[in-house]
């Protein structure tokens, strides 16, 4: 709760903050948010990370510090974990040997931490980071409010996503007020993009199909057109949205191969069509609008049993809990969770939830 890591965080003083492998604009929006909150408290802070930082996010306040490390390799007084479904999603060894403060807003979250401060009303992390904030007092700095800010764009799609409340222009406005130039930063996070990306967009564009309804499309990256373009693994991060910009699409699937018989698969839908449930079949998992899951053999296999999935799940949509799934506004990704839909950047592609 948060009044017990308001308490934490006034009685101790050494701190790390983490978040899940390929870091999105909320886990890394928030862990750096904390960061320089912590740090306005005179506390002994750093965000470690797993992954470094991608392309996009180079440019939130303190993003060069972040330390990139496979273990936790010092002893802190407790370890901030951002975001994250359960323990092994950063991916570093020895982190359940320290004091956890789990902080996440999506429901779903296992209460792993030593203390678990879950708040899924949030739009996004950020927006629990900026009431953090106000809870201890400090003043919103430039600093945090431009990482809380990308952490607010970036997981509600720049405030297009169902998350999106009154409560998250709210905090937005404050944000604005704290000293955020929402253009530059927009700019920084969605108008960033290295130009292997483009090229790269062109050649997955060119493979997407759809079914005979036109209400189901996927799309395609190969290893050969990653080498092609020499794109980086982030450059694919988003790709799956684009199909969803088409009215009739409903339902969408992003194949990326990343190793030869293994694909990382986005799946993104509108309203009430589940895509959640089809990723926890394949042992994925993630929002209702926003999920992906990885598979493993052939490109037929994966083609046809996934769309099979998404044609089905179209039918039925509505019927048998296939409304019931949990908003996807949320970032979350990776293995096990996805960000959501991110339609002009959209990328917030963490494997697996949002
Ligand atoms: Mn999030």
């Amino acid at each position: 709760m948060l009044n017990q890591v308001v308490e934490v965080i006034e009685a101790k003083r050494r701190f790390a903050i983490t978040s899940h492998i390929r870091p999105d604009g909320d886990s890394l929006g928030s862990s750096l948010g904390l960061f320089w909150l912590l740090r306005a408290l005179d506390k002994d802070a750093e965000v470690i990370m797993r992954d470094p930082v991608p392309h996009a996010y180079r440019r939130l306040p303190g993003a060069e510090q972040v330390r990139v490390t496979p273990r936790v390799d010092r002893q802190y007084d407790a370890v901030f974990v951002i975001e994250c479904s359960d323990i092994t999603r950063p991916g570093l060894l020895d982190l359940e040997k320290q004091f956890v403060v789990n902080i996440d807003h999506h429901s779903t979250t296992a209460l792993f931490g030593d203390i678990n401060w879950i708040d899924s009303t949030a739009s996004a992390v950020g927006e629990m980071i900026y009431n953090l904030c106000k809870a201890l007092g400090v003043r919103v700095t430039r600093e945090i409010a431009e990482c809380v800010y990308t952490a607010l764009i970036t997981d509600t799609g720049s405030f297009h996503y169902s998350n999106t409340s009154e409560r998250t222009f709210k905090v937005a406005s404050e944000l604005v007020r704290a000293g955020v130039k929402p253009a530059k930063v927009s700019q920084a996070v969605f108008a960033n993009y290295p130009w292997s990306k483009i090229e790269l967009l062109g050649e997955v564009l060119s493979t997407v199909r759809r079914d005979p309804s036109g209400r189901v499309a996927w799309l395609a990256q190969t290893l050969e057109m990653q080498e092609r373009t020499h794109a980086s693994d982030e450059d694919g991060d988003g790709f799956v949205n684009y199909p969803m910009g088409c009215g009739d699409v409903e339902a969408c699937a992003f194949f990326k191969e990343t190793a030869p018989g293994t694909y990382r698969v986005s799946l993104r839908s509108k309203c009430d069509v589940n895509v959640a449930r089809i990723a926890e079949r394949f042992g994925g998992g993630g929002h209702r609008n926003a999920a992906g899951c990885t598979f493993q053999g052939t490109w037929e296999e994966a083609e046809r049993q996934l769309v099979a999935q998404l044609v089905e799940a179209v039918e039925n949509r509505g019927a048998n809990g296939n409304g019931g799934g949990t908003n996807a506004g949320a970032g979350g990704a990776g293995e096990r969770r996805e960000a959501p839909p991110a339609p002009e950047r959209q990328g917030v592609e963490r494997d697996a939830r949002p």
